[in-house]
């Protein structure tokens, strides 16, 4: 089956407009996703024609909403390969995590306990641990890069000990584009007796994640960088330590009975989603992984990892240009520096000439200060960019340096 970019660029209608005079490149899918038609139009359907609160059960529209909204959640759980109870519905990966670091890490950690993650982590894997080692007395432990930007498995190993109580790992690096090892580093982890958690907020758009497979405890995306709508997002927990978890917030949806005195909670996974849930975002998400799995996934994979390899050996030949992040395995992300170049002015420059890239530390500011640079410029590919605008992007990047 051949690939056909342009069909499926046609989904996107955004995409299809000027910026600054010129034709849009959008080179910005690590930081958001653009959403297909066939999103737009589930949103759309449900505020027009379904919108009502869900487990009320009161009318027919709460009736059709609940059935959408947990008829999402099956969506969800086929899609991470998990069972519906184990699925539950946050604002996104940061929300996820912080319910992580909040129900397990703050209940369980002691002083001379470790929680291990590494320096590639977004600010949203290294916060919450961070907040929760000061309130627990437990130690924030860091695995060090290999010159390549790839995670050092020697020291890894080193770091990994029974005193390791959660090891929290990004599936891919938003900054870097590093795929890590997750699978062998969670058998690692968890043989050692950690709590595993992966931030997969890079990684479900690229590639087919099951959590049973990497046999994880957590697993945190969200929905807006899976071509779904913002404000939504997933936690995947495994029952036991969901069971075994307090809640995170409480109020309404998520109790069995309430007394002035006590309360008793909801099943699994209402337990954790108190109040009114974001319905129409829920139901969204599902549209878009329906939508994606229509796709010709391995094909659209192909695509992605040729477009890196096009702007890759572009960036090599590219005068003045150093690639931040060298590593072997690699989603479609290309961070780098312009010699005598801040990246703000850069990525302002190609601003201008229609190209959006992310400039900056990219929210991993431990990161940058370990590599020592103020931040990169950061091109992140999705599935309907083309081979030709990645060549826009280094069209742009000549004139770029010739206003610099
Ligand atoms: N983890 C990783 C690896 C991320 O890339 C991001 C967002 C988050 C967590 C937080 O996700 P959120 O949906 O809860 O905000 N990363 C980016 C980015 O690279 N540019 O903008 C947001």
């Amino acid at each position: 089956m051949t690939f056909d970019v342009a069909a499926l660029r046609a989904q996107f209608p955004i995409l299809d407009q000027q910026v600054n005079g010129k034709p849009l490149v959008y080179l910005d899918n690590g930081a958001t996703t653009q959403k297909p038609e066939a999103v737009l139009n589930v949103l759309e359907h449900y505020y027009r024609t379904v919108n009502s609160n869900v487990h009320r059960g009161a009318h027919h529209l709460s009736d059709l909403a609940t059935g959408q909204f947990e008829g999402a959640r099956e969506t969800v759980a086929r899609f991470l390969n998990a069972s519906r109870e184990e699925i539950l519905w946050t604002k996104g990966t940061t929300e996820s995590i912080n319910i992580v670091a909040h129900c397990i890490g703050r209940e369980r950690l002691q002083p001379g306990d470790e929680v291990l993650i590494s320096t590639s982590e977004h600010h949203a894997n290294i916060v919450p641990w961070q907040q929760v080692c000061l309130a627990t007395g437990a130690t924030l432990k860091v695995i060090p890069l290999r010159e390549d930007c790839s995670l050092d498995q020697d020291a890894f190993d080193q770091l990994l000990t029974e005193r390791t109580k959660i090891f929290a790992i990004g599936h891919a690096s938003n900054a870097l584009g590093t795929l890590n090892p997750v699978q062998d580093m969670v058998a690692k982890a968890r043989e050692a007796g950690a709590i595993t958690v992966i931030d997969g907020a890079q990684a479900v758009a690229h590639f087919p994640v099951d959590v049973q497979a990497l046999d994880v405890d957590f697993y945190a995306f969200s929905g807006h960088k899976l071509f779904g709508p913002t404000g939504i997002g997933v936690l995947y927990g495994r029952r036991e330590l969901l069971e075994a978890m307090p809640p995170y917030q409480t109020g309404g949806e998520m109790i069995e009975t309430v007394s002035f005195e006590k309360s008793t909670w909801n099943q699994l996974p209402y337990k954790f989603e108190a109040g009114t849930p974001n319905i129409a975002g829920a139901i969204g998400l599902a549209a878009a992984i329906d939508w994606f799995n229509q796709q010709d996934r391995e094909a659209l994979q192909a695509h992605e990892d040729a477009l890196l390899v096009h702007a890759t050996k572009q960036a090599e030949a590219f005068d003045g240009l150093k690639i931040i992040g060298t590593a072997a395995n690699k989603v479609s992300v290309l961070s780098f520096l312009l010699e005598g170049a801040h990246p703000a002015d850069v990525g302002m420059l190609l601003d201008k000439q229609g190209v959006a890239v992310r400039t900056g530390h990219h929210c991993t500011m431990p990161l940058m200060d370990t590599l020592g640079i103020p931040g990169t410029v950061r091109a992140s590919f999705s599935i309907y960019n083309t081979l030709d605008e990645v060549d826009r992007l280094f069209e742009a990047l000549e004139k770029v340096k010739t206003f610099l």
